[in-house]
This record gives structure tokens, sequence and C-alpha cells, in this order.
């Protein structure tokens, strides 16, 4: 066994494979499911008509761009919008060609740990609205904010949209809001958005599409570890699957091992074995009430401004102030 030797990583992301793959039960963390391939399949998830999420934000923000802008712009005051994790953006720009339109100013600073995806973000916004003055922030979420919170007066306007919160179980996600809290002052706003309890068999086809897209998303962390740990996973051997909890409102993905087998993992010089239907868990996608939201934002010190949501309530947007 080399599990009690002193080891020294050279990533993050090695030293999570590590501890995750040497714990009981096995886990991996979502956040290593984007890398390049990892994005491109989590924007075909996107364009799947089971995963409800990304229309029904759509509709919302279409349906109250007018209302939204003038909460972020109350004052007429000039803001900095900024994106927590911005992807490709098709649900922001909505919000930035209303405000382009309606003359309101601001400037727009996604932030994003992938340099990659702020600079196709940045060219894409610089094609279809011109107008919008945008500063990238290559950075984790927190530094950045902090770092801009000293040079920049400005009012400041955070999105988090997507239910991204939800990959967070509520004890982190509390600390994730004190950090956003910490983050703002009197008068900034922060829009995010919270995926819904609804029907359970809706939420199963949203993380178990028939295609299989979600399968590979999953299957894609493995993939990476192949990739970049030099793994010899066989994905073939895994079973993707999901289960939700309609009382707790939790969503969680795992990978099943169809068989008794062992696995290498060249850089961390490591061989794991996995028993047959052997769980990893690699996901969680937390659905909420109000009740639970209302409770999230009084741990963290968040007052609700207001809230948004379409005509079934499946997804809402809520606007936080401190
Ligand atoms: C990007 C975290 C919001 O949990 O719904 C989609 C990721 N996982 N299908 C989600 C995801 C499986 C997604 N978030």
């Amino acid at each position: 066994m080399q599990n009690n030797q002193t080891r020294t990583f050279t990533s993050a992301f090695e030293q999570e494979v590590y501890e995750g793959l040497t714990s009981f039960p096995k886990h991996l963390s979502s956040k290593y499911f984007y890398d390049e391939i990892g994005d491109k399949l989590f924007q075909d998830i996107m364009a799947m008509p089971e995963y409800y999420l990304t229309n029904r934000e759509f509709d919302i923000l279409e349906a109250n761009k007018a209302e939204i802008s003038a909460l972020f712009s109350r004052d007429g005051e000039v803001f900095s919008l900024f994106e927590l994790g911005a992807g490709d953006g098709k649900k922001t720009k909505i919000l930035l060609q209303y405000l382009v339109d309606n003359k309101i100013p601001f400037d727009y600073r996604p932030i994003d740990i992938s340099q990659n995806a702020l600079d196709q973000l940045e060219n894409a916004i610089k094609q279809e609205i011109p107008e919008v003055e945008v500063n990238t922030l290559q950075g984790t979420y927190f530094d950045t904010l902090r770092d801009i919170d000293k040079v920049n007066g400005r009012k400041k306007v955070i999105l988090f949209l997507g239910s991204n919160i939800g990959n967070l179980l509520h004890e982190p996600a509390i600390e994730f809001l004190k950090n956003l809290r910490d983050s703002i002052n009197e008068g900034d706003l922060i829009l995010m958005g919270f995926d819904q309890k609804k029907n359970p068999q809706t939420i199963l086809d949203a993380y178990n599409d028939k295609t299989g897209i979600t399968e590979a998303f999953n299957k894609n962390i493995l993939a990476r570890i192949n990739r970049e740990l030099g793994g010899d996973f066989v994905l073939d051997n895994f079973l993707h699957w999901e289960v939700y909890d309609p009382e707790t409102g939790t969503a969680k993905s795992y990978l099943v091992s169809k068989a008794a087998q062992r696995i290498n993992i060249e850089s961390l010089g490591l061989q794991i074995r996995l028993k047959r239907w052997e769980t990893i868990h690699t996901e969680i996608s937390q659905k909420y009430d109000d009740a639970t939201v209302e409770w999230l934002a009084e741990q963290s010190g968040l007052q609700i401004v207001t809230e948004f949501a379409d005509n079934q309530n499946q997804y809402k947007n809520y606007v936080f102030k401190k």
C-alpha cells in the first residue's frame, strides 16, 4: 500500500484525484469535468431538450430584462457587471443587449479560470454587441473579486447563473455566499439562478438523457485522468447512474464499476482496485424551494431583494443584497 507514504503533488487535480480514489466511498470533484472536451460536452447538454435549466433561465431573463436592468442601474450610476463562470454568455447577452440598447452605462467583467473560455467569450461579444466594454478577469472567483474591490470604486453587480450553486452542498454553499457577501458593498447586487424542486422524473431525465451526452460528460473525468495523469480507465467498464431524492432536493451522479477491476494512474504512482458495483461519486446538483433559498440567504447574511420565476416555477433567479 502506498497510502501512508508522504507525497508531493504537482497540481490540485493530482492531489484531489489521489485523495478521492483512495477514500471510501470513492469520489471525484465535478469541477474537473471542465477541460476543453468537457466544456464542449456541457455546451451539448445545454442544447438538449431534456436539460430544461438553460431555456427556463433564458426565458426568465428575456421576460424580465427591463425590470432587472432597472434594478442594476437604479440611480443611473455606472456599474461593473461581474459574471462568475460565464461560459458562452448566451443568457448574459440578453442583458448586455438590453443595457446597450437603453444606453445604460456599465462595463462587463466575466471571470473564469480558463483564459481560453474568456478569449472566446470576448471575441463573441466584440462581434455581436461591439458597444459593450469587456474586461476579462482570469483567476479564481474570490481572488479576482477581492483584487477588483481595491482598484475599482464602481457599484458592483455579480451574476452567478445556471444554478451553478447547486454543485455545492448547503454548508459549502453558505461559505461561498458569505465570501460573495464579503466581496460586495452596500448598494451592490447579486443575481443568482436556483433550479427548483419539481417532478422527480423531469430532473432524472435532465441528468440521464437517452442519447448518452450526460454519460459522456460524467465519464470525461475518467478520460481526463487517462489523458493528463496517465490513467488506464476503460470507460465502458462503468455505468453512469443518476439518483434524485425528492425530499432533500439533491440529485447525485455516480460512476458504477460493472466489474472488479484494477486501475493504474502513472503520474500518481497509484494502483486502485474497484469491486464489482463499487461507486465513484462525481457530482451533486441541488434543487431548491423558497424556504431553502431563504435559509441560505439568512445563514450567509444576504437579503433577498426580489425573485423572478417562469410560469411553472421550474426555475428561479434571485436578487440579493448585503
Ligand atoms: C453547470 C453545475 C449547473 O448541475 O445542472 C449538467 C452541470 N451536470 N448535467 C448542473 C451538469 C450534468 C450543471 N451545472
